[in-house]
């Protein structure tokens, strides 16, 4: 059939239409009758007690429908924020789980935790009203950074918390990695903070909820990555609403890069709110607002240490990390700095023995949790640091030492001591392509050049490894978490042989509508405008587990060419009784189900309106209707990968760091689009190269007062901050998704900190200069030169 665009092809992306003539319809654009206005009236401290919190002239003012507390939500017998991993330390027992109630209760445990809710006619009375409410604080030592939080005497965040410390965890062979310590030739260290991040999506987070008192229905718009997920912890542990009473809608999504996908104590009180007034409530946050209560991320302190033979081979890693998780436990939050970093540790390395443990520590900041790549930049970041300072201190060239350590394609299968298996990779030929697409054997002109201009020139290289596709369910159950990661599909063919699609996973900027309408398109031969793709709403679409790791190709979309292929084989079914012909005698090629051999066919259209004319085949054997549906589990992640090479030059009078080339070649297994996965990865390079440069959430150690809370402080990458980059995949297939796909959506950022940091560390390394902390700022750089210049 025409217009049929399938796998490797590179569509314009269907949703851009709408998006850029004005049509999305997100949360903020959602409008209901008699609706009112939610303030959140958030904690300017750190750290307090609540004495009391006085309602009463806020509530005389006009139109003001009700002021809700915590104690509000404790009357109603309300359940705490769930945060489902299961986790446990080292001692076998479970994490320390202390309770994160929807609104504070009696305490709050940093700036933008949420202490109360109001509700009026207007945004404005809202906003009024917030300023009248009288809280009585008694304000507490803060302690934001994770050193402090664990020595003695540091402020205490939850009486049954002792040391702050929620987690004390391990992954690795402790003894193996002594052992080979004690015989190594060399021992490279090094000691690196992984920066807090906060992920600023274009779209602020919002929430209307809306109660019908007829139905005792309730419905929910939120700007979420899982609305499924959001409805299911609501429903079960939240609020305690049946789950088929309630609707959670997440129409368009203006980018989430893993911030929107937590359960938000904000989607709980409005919807709570919205049955308590009787009335639609929305709210809409503004950007400051945002600041101080998004989920952040990264936020890791970590001494590292790689031993290595005579000839430079990897014998063993140790890596000890404190991994901030700020004032409450997030939906995923200890999940990141432990399973999915600790097995990442092993990069593309054939490292025998790997040691790693995590504290996993409270303290007065904003929740911290998954942010695009989520544990495994970070896991990156630490692996690929070393291997620079251990090649500049044995005196082998980095690339070199890459290539003697990184496991040969042959060797795929490759079973890393820190639990996953990689099923494929090639990352010997990322890195040799990587090295010409980058034009390696020209540096050393061009850092002639900028010499002679008075600037240090620098190159970097990351040769990394992710893990995504989260799932596989067996995993996470095998890492105790009371929840699988399976995806769902379902294919509707309508009698006229067009296609909806209705799926678990969520679209909010990677271009689902169109790369999974070239599955569908490919699969069933169907032309590519006649597939829609219909996500974000729990009553249209039947589960799933939304959007993050990476997980919507290789789970969503294999659902999807699951269910596809069972239209097929029910097509197969009609096609026979149609044809007079046995079912095995029946293919189906470019939309065409013929007999064998034979001239004899009906078009894909043809069986999807027969199927809706029972009469045509026997009852007793088929149902009518042509729709199917499936559920995908992988039984492991997919292994996306590469090389990344950054050059950058600095000016040693100011201290500023330019990018001047960026390269990435990557694997990604099969590539649906290659359009959609260079702008992926564009987009993900861009994101790792504001953590190395710009980026840093800074809190006063005092107060707990977020100091970089608004763009004048925190500072994103901008187009013009960045060069052109060659961007190239090298892939190898999958070995167990259906259509040999790996995921992309994070790799980008996975790779690119530590190539940026390695850059800027080989641009100074003539100054003796070992390691840079992230981020590479002006103000950083320029004192590291000086102290280098001049050491005190
Ligand atoms: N794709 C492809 N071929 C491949 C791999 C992927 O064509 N071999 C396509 C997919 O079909 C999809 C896109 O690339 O259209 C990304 O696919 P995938 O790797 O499955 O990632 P997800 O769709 O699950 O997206 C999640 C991932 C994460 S975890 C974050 S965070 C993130 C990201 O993707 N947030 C984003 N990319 C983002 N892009 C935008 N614009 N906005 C965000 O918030």
């Amino acid at each position: 059939m025409s217009n049929v665009i399938g796998i490797g092809a590179a569509p314009r992306r269907k949703e851009d239409f709408r998006f850029l003539t004005g049509r999305g319809n997100y949360v903020a654009d959602v409008k209901r009758a008699d609706m009112t206005f939610g303030v959140f009236i958030r904690s300017q401290h750190g750290h307090a007690v609540i004495r009391g919190i006085d309602k009463k002239p806020a509530l005389a003012l006009p139109g003001v429908e009700a002021v809700l507390t915590g104690e509000d939500v404790a009357a109603d017998g309300l359940g705490s924020l769930p945060c489902g991993w299961g986790i446990h330390g080292s001692d076998g027992l479970p994490m320390k789980e202390p309770p994160f109630p929807m609104l504070a209760q009696g305490k709050v445990r940093f700036v933008g935790d949420m202490v109360a809710f109001v509700i009026a006619d207007t945004l404005e009375q809202a906003r009024a009203a917030a300023e009248a409410v009288e809280i009585d604080y008694e304000v507490l030592p803060s302690v934001v950074g994770v050193l402090e939080a664990v020595r003695p005497g540091a402020p205490q965040l939850f009486d049954d918390v002792p040391n702050n410390l929620c987690c004390d965890w391990e992954l690795g062979d402790k003894a193996a990695v002594a052992v080979a310590f004690r015989k190594a030739a060399h021992v490279a260290r090094l000691s690196l903070v992984n920066n807090r991040l906060i992920g600023n999506p274009m779209e602020p987070r919002a929430a209307i909820a809306e109660y019908n008192a007829g139905t005792g229905h309730y419905t929910l718009w939120s700007t979420s990555q899982f609305p499924h997920v959001v409805r299911f912890l609501m429903s079960a542990l939240v609020l305690k609403i049946p789950e088929q009473k309630m609707r959670v809608v997440a129409p368009d999504v203006g980018g989430g890069f893993g911030v929107k996908q937590f359960h938000y104590g904000e989607e709980a009180v409005i919807t709570w709110a919205a049955k308590r007034v009787g009335r639609p409530v929305k709210w809409v946050a503004d950007r400051s607002e945002g600041f101080v209560s998004d989920r952040h991320g990264r936020d890791h302190v970590t001494e590292a240490e790689l031993a290595l033979d005579e000839n430079g081979k990897f014998l063993a890693l140790k890596v000890a990390t404190l991994a901030n998780m700020g004032g409450y436990l997030s939906t995923f939050g200890p999940n990141i700095p432990t399973n999915l970093y600790g097995p990442l540790l092993s990069g593309v390395y054939t490292t025998p023995a790997i040691y790693c443990n995590v504290k996993v520590v409270f303290t007065n900041t904003v929740p911290v949790d998954a942010y695009r790549g989520a544990g495994r930049p970070e896991a990156t970041f630490v692996v690929e640091r070393l291997v620079d300072v251990a090649a500049k201190e044995m005196g082998i060239d980095r690339v070199e030492l890459r290539r003697r350590n990184i496991i040969p394609k042959e060797a795929y299968p490759y079973q890393t001591p820190v639990l996953v298996e990689y099923d494929s990779g090639d990352p010997m030929g990322c890195l040799e392509g990587a090295l010409v697409a980058a034009d390696v054997a020209g540096f050393g002109a061009r850092k002639a050049a900028s010499e002679r201009d008075g600037k240090f020139r620098g190159l970097g290289f990351s040769t990394y490894v992710e893990a995504c596709g989260l799932a596989p369910s067996r995993f996470a159950g095998r890492l105790g978490a009371r929840g699988g990661l399976y995806e769902s599909a379902t294919v509707r063919v309508h009698p006229t042989g067009q296609v909806t699609v209705l799926i678990g996973t969520h679209n909010h900027g990677q271009g689902h509508e169109t790369t999974f309408a070239q599955i569908v398109s490919e699969k069933l031969g169907v032309a590519f405008d006649n597939v829609d793709i219909v996500f974000g709403d729990t009553d249209r679409v039947q589960f799933g587990m939304g959007t993050y790791g990476s997980r919507s190709l290789v789970v969503g979309g294999a659902a999807l060419a699951k269910a596809s292929d069972k239209v097929v084989t029910k097509g197969k079914k009609i096609a026979a009784h149609l044809l007079e012909a046995s079912e095995q005698d029946i293919q189906f090629e470019a939309g065409v189900f013929s007999v064998a051999g034979t001239d004899r066919g009906k078009t894909f259209q043809e069986i999807a309106g027969a199927a809706y004319v029972p009469h045509n085949y026997p009852l007793e054997v088929l149902e009518p209707g042509l729709e199917e549906q499936a559920y995908y589990d992988p039984i492991n992640f997919t292994y996306p990968g590469g090389c990344h090479i950054a050059e950058v030059e600095i000016d040693p009078e100011t201290g500023i760091v330019t990018l001047e080339k960026y390269t990435a070649v990557d694997d990604v297994g099969t590539v649906i689009n290659p359009m959609i996965v260079e702008g992926q990865l564009h987009g993900g390079i861009v994101q790792g190269v504001g953590q190395a440069l710009f980026e840093n959430a800074v809190y006063d150690d005092v107060s707990g007062q977020l100091l970089s809370g608004s763009f004048m402080d925190y500072t994103m990458p901008r187009a013009d901050h960045l060069p052109n980059m060659t961007i190239k995949t090298h892939s190898t297939r999958c070995t167990h998704t259906p259509m040999g796909v790996k995921g992309c959506g994070e790799v980008g950022t996975i790779g690119s900190p530590a190539a940026v940091i390695n850059a800027v560390v080989d641009a100074l390394s003539h100054l003796g200069v070992q390691h840079v902390d992230m981020p590479a700022t002006p103000n950083r750089i320029w004192r590291v030169i000086q102290n280098a210049v001049m050491p005190r």
